[in-house]
């Protein structure tokens, strides 16, 4: 047999630095569990507790957010001189969750309150003037944006002519520079002449910016997503009413979901944040999320970052992607059940066109990079007319996945295109756009994900300067590399390891779920083909029988032993000896005909040497 080879590069880690048998008795917790969180940097009883179950008494007050108390005194005015309140938010999860969460504090309040939800493709990312008119059309006097509006100087200057006070509500960084703004807006051609009478002008203050990430903030966390800063706006409103807690505790799902979807750290409040979300939304009392979680197959699943994140999520940024953020907005603020399934149900929908769509251009894209062997540069950029730009960002994502390299998708429109790329770790997809700025229109974004616009002559020339740009780098930042948490024995990859592993959903940036590694397990029986082209196998070390999964990997089986054709003929081993294995591989608990059983999921494998 050929065996099989790794296809990343596996980095082990350190040692421990200090034995985890004394905290793993005092815990109650398996060893390997208390081994790994040693690791993870909680050195402590009291931090390993605050992180396996955090607890809502540890959230900060809202008041040292910058311009909290304006904000606060301006909504309760507001509300009492029955003055109409315009909330402004975003297309993604943590715009729309974000928006129904203030728009249901407020109208709760009893404020006159209406909301707006920018269209990506017409309006693109922010505060938009079409947003400002339909505000003075309705007679708005006060606009708070959530989850955008910090580098919004036109607009806000609009407002104040208007003379509409606003409330911007944010976490992304401030641009300075006009060219910097978070995401891209659709560019005219007129566009650059415009830009520079624009740079001219000082930026417009708004009434209140409650943002996290202002230089001046004596707020100590920076990390909170956007809804997360709507729900310290909220509750900053609620405690100066004196209104009751429960209805600060509704707002828990809300404030959940969207911090998961919106991929930010999940350390410090977004831990906490995320972790009581996941109950929260299970016992959502909104018949739309409940609904949604009916449609997506996981209303009676422990819900955990993945289930959020790939089954809750996409339904609901679906909408903004093919068709308008309004509708999922809808969905999670409206009261009637049967309103709630039709839109859940329009909602998934959606997102298979989105899916569809998706396919189509990931395809397409990947035959780009292969025809062209785009993928001999550390950086890939691919163009085409006719891709729909609310996909182009996911299909950077898997190209990431599988060229492990930055990836830049560019959706051509005549002349001009608009680009949404995503990165590797190891390389700041934001600083190396700005070094290479003078081929773009515009750009914006952060470590991993940037979005862009650039005209068509300029394209060969931006290929260039940021495949030399990378060509600074270490190679390795270009290489598939796992990085693996501990080797375990899978002796002790037992009921109470698995249980303890579970407390730390959901797993999201800066808390991923645990790699493990365990070298030298003998496979047993014949590994075999599930669906389409996966493989299952069993592995065993010494007493302990463990069955492994590994997606898209069932061409393998040849080299491992097992059958070559699904009429089950065995492939003629020459070898009388065991098949063992080096695996990297993370565990979880599936439930099947009402067993539940432990599983690998085998992220990389190699026959051992
Ligand atoms: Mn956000």
């Amino acid at each position: 047999m050929p065996g099989v080879k790794s296809t990343h590069r596996w980095r082990l880690p350190e040692p421990p630095e200090r034995a985890a048998s004394a905290l793993s008795r005092e815990l109650e917790l398996p060893e390997l569990a208390v081994d790994l969180l040693l690791r993870r940097g909680y050195s402590n009883a009291e931090d390993i507790r605050a992180f396996l179950d955090p607890s809502p008494a540890r959230l900060r007050k809202p008041d040292t957010l910058p311009d909290i108390v304006p904000a606060t005194e301006r909504i309760i005015a507001a509300i009492n001189h029955h003055e109409r309140i315009l909330v402004y938010g975003d297309y993604d999860v943590d715009g729309v969750t974000g928006t129904v969460l203030l728009v249901s504090t407020l109208s709760r309040l009893g404020a006159d309150v209406i909301y707006y939800l920018p269209h990506r493709e017409a309006e693109g990312y922010g505060f938009s003037m079409k947003g400002l008119e339909f505000a003075v059309a309705q007679g708005a006097r006060l606009i708070v944006t959530n989850d955008c509006g910090s580098s919004d100087h036109e607009t806000l200057a609009a407002a104040r002519e208007a003379g509409i006070d606003v409330i911007v509500t944010d976490h992304h960084e401030i641009a300075t520079d006009r060219r910097q703004k978070p995401e891209v807006r659709s560019q005219k051609s007129e566009a650059s002449a415009d830009q520079s009478a624009i740079c001219n002008l000082q930026p417009a203050m708004p009434l209140a910016l409650v943002n996290p990430k202002r230089t001046d903030s004596k707020y100590p966390f920076r990390e909170l997503a956007g809804v997360g800063v709507a729900f310290k706006l909220a509750w900053s409103v609620l405690s100066a009413l004196d209104r009751p807690r429960e209805e600060l505790i509704a707002l828990l799902d809300l404030v959940g979901l969207g911090t998961i979807a919106d991929v930010v750290p999940l350390t410090d409040e977004n831990r906490i944040l995320a972790r009581i979300g996941l109950t929260a939304i299970r016992r959502s009392p909104r018949p739309g999320l409940r609904a949604l979680l009916k449609v997506a197959g996981i209303a009676d699943k422990p819900l955990t970052g993945y289930s959020i994140g790939l089954m809750l999520a996409p339904r609901i940024n679906a909408a903004g992607r093919v068709g308008h953020a309004e509708l999922a907005a809808r969905l999670l603020l409206t009261q009637d059940e049967s309103e709630a399934a039709t839109l859940a149900a329009e909602l998934d929908g959606m997102n298979r066109s989105r899916q569809s769509l998706e396919e189509k251009i990931l395809t397409q894209a990947t035959r780009l990079v292969e025809v062209g062997g785009l993928a001999e540069r550390r950086t890939i950029v691919v163009a085409a007319e006719g891709w729909h730009e609310g996909v182009i960002g996911i299909v950077a994502a898997k190209l990431v996945d599988r060229f492990s390299r930055p990836c830049i998708v560019v959706a051509m429109k005549g002349d001009n295109g608009k680009g949404s790329g995503r990165s590797v770790s190891g390389f700041n997809l934001h600083t190396a756009l700005a070094a290479c700025s003078g081929h773009l229109l515009a750009f914006g974004g952060h470590k991993y994900a940037a979005g862009l616009s650039i005209t068509r002559e300029n394209l060969p020339g931006f290929r260039s300067a940021l495949a030399e740009y990378a060509d600074g780098f270490p190679e390795e930042v270009f290489e598939p590399t796992l990085h693996i948490d501990m080797v375990a024995p899978i002796e002790q990859i037992d009921d109470a390891f698995v249980t303890a592993i579970e407390k730390f959903e959901p797993f999201g940036p800066e808390n991923a779920a645990p790699l493990f590694a365990s070298l030298g397990l003998e496979v047993v029986g014949y590994p075999r083909k599930v669906g389409n082209n996966h493989l299952k196998l069993e592995v065993r070390a010494g007493k302990r029988k463990l069955e492994a999964i590994a997606w898209g990997r069932s061409s393998e089986i040849i080299n491992l032993g097992g059958p070559v054709s699904a009429s089950g003929s065995i492939s003629a081993s020459t070898s009388t000896s065991p098949v063992t294995l080096d695996a990297c591989y993370t565990v979880s608990r599936r439930t099947w005909n009402g067993r539940t059983s432990t599983q690998l999921t085998l992220r990389d494998f190699r026959t051992s040497e």
